[in-house]
């Protein structure tokens, strides 16, 4: 495996554009060395800029579910490209896919599309303090849901890796109205509400964090936030912006049975193309713009080429919901197959699985919340395996903070080369 191109785009890019990347994760920050440029994918195969073909467990963090280039996503934006790219006036399409994401998610009746996942997540916390009037939100540390001010408070994914729990350029102002909580501790949430009484707006939580790795909540922990929510008239929301049409064909509330307030998406239900959503039943959604108060907008939501990739993809989901298992199935495949291999050397680690997200920790303990998650990531032991994985022609998230992802296109045999490619690189963990 070489890199030299990838390494040369590297510097090339970092000359006009910050870090050389448009998103920070991809910088490789967090394990080191340049990131690599990839040139297409297809399937479960990535092809980068030095002809390298890697198998993908990032799926561009999450979307490619069914594989890169599904061909039913391609045909649909081709076609409707043809048609022009976006008209800023509403279209069949849009009610088309957003009927079926009310069919497929439970406790939903009303959904509203805007560019990304962040944007889905700032403008239902907006709808939540404009619907309830109160002004304080509690997010939990580790947790992501976007760059939007409010979240970047100890926030998970690439700003954990940066060192910078309250990202320069937040307020003081905005800080203070974001409560943080530890993941999984259903009494330190419930000390903060009684401590905020009737000013907590909504609780935003990953139902299934990803953000910290792959952590499932406890037994009873998001029935306990239900059951403090209802207690307090706080609005709860499910950020599935990752297990969205990923983990069930109706998320997390259907997987786990457990009743958001509001839900948010991204990834999966834009196919590949910058779609995020949010969505509550009508008496919530009612107080959005252009029906109430509640302003929120977007020149490109709803834009007919991002909607033609969602469509073509929630409609893949629904018609096939067996690949839901067949995901499961592969991802405990792996899982197993790790531990087995892992289990023969003599460094500690844990992997938690739940449905198609799975991440590995070189953690004496198990990784529950923030903490655990970030003793598990200190040292060197997760940026070998990701380089000698790398080596292998194994690609895998690029920080210790992050879920691995699987897509339906893996194979068996993709899977047993990860397994012989961990086995290897095992080896080599000190
Ligand atoms: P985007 O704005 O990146 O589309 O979505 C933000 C977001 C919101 N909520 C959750 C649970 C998320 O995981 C994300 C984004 N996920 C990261 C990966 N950990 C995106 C990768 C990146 O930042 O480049």
């Amino acid at each position: 495996m070489l890199y030299q191109r990838s390494s040369a785009l590297f510097a090339a890019a970092k000359k006009v554009i910050p870090g050389g990347v448009n998103s920070p994760v991809r910088a490789f920050t967090a394990v080191g060395g340049d990131p690599i440029f990839v040139e297409k994918a297809k399937g479960a195969y990535l092809y980068d800029a030095d002809g390298n073909q890697l198998i993908d467990y990032i799926n561009s963090w999450g979307p490619m579910i069914l594989g890169h280039a599904h061909p039913d996503v391609l045909e649909a934006v081709i076609s409707y490209a043809k048609k022009g790219t976006s008209f800023g006036m509403p279209t069949e399409l849009e009610t088309k896919i957003a009927s079926l994401a009310v069919e497929m998610v439970p406790n939903i009746d009303k959904i509203r599309f805007v560019n990304s996942g962040t944007e889905a997540c700032m403008s239902a916390v907006r709808l939540a303090r404009g619907y309830t009037g109160r002004e304080k939100i509690i997010k939990f540390a580790g947790c992501y849901h976007g760059h939007s001010d409010s979240f970047l408070i100890q926030a998970g994914s690439g700003a954990v890796t940066f060192g910078t729990p309250n990202s320069p350029g937040v307020t003081q102002g905005t800080a203070q109205d974001t409560l943080l909580a530890r993941y999984n501790d259903i009494d330190h949430v419930t000390t903060i509400v009684e401590a905020n009484k009737d000013a907590v707006a909504c609780i935003i939580v990953e139902p299934v964090a990803g953000n910290m790795g792959c952590i499932p909540p406890k037994e009873g922990f998001l029935e306990g936030l239900r059951a403090l929510c209802d207690a307090h008239d706080i609005l709860l929301i499910f950020d599935e912006v990752m297990t969205g049409f990923r983990l069930a064909p109706g998320g997390v509330q259907e997987l786990l049975n457990v009743r958001a307030d509001i839900v948010t998406f991204g990834k999966v239900i834009g196919g590949g193309l910058p779609v995020g959503a949010f969505a509550a039943k009508a008496e919530i959604m009612g107080h959005l713009a252009p029906e109430g108060p509640v302003y929120q907008a977007g020149t490109l939501s709803g834009n007919p080429l991002a909607m033609a990739a969602g469509f073509a993809m929630l409609t893949a989901l629904n018609n096939e919901r067996e690949v839901f298992s067949s995901l499961s199935q592969k991802t405990e495949y792996l899982h197993k197959g790790m531990a087995k291999v892992l289990d023969a050397t003599s460094r500690p680690y844990t992997i938690n699985r739940i449905g198609s997200m799975i991440s590995v920790h070189f953690s004496e303990t198990p990784v529950t919340d923030f903490e655990t998650a970030a003793k598990a990531a200190t040292g060197d032991a997760f940026k070998t395996f990701f380089h000698g994985m790398l080596k292998e022609g194994i690609y895998i998230a690029p920080s210790a903070f992050e879920t691995w992802f699987l897509c339906d296109a893996l194979t068996y045999d993709d899977l047993d080369a990860t397994i012989v490619a961990c086995e290897k690189v095992s080896k080599t963990l000190a």
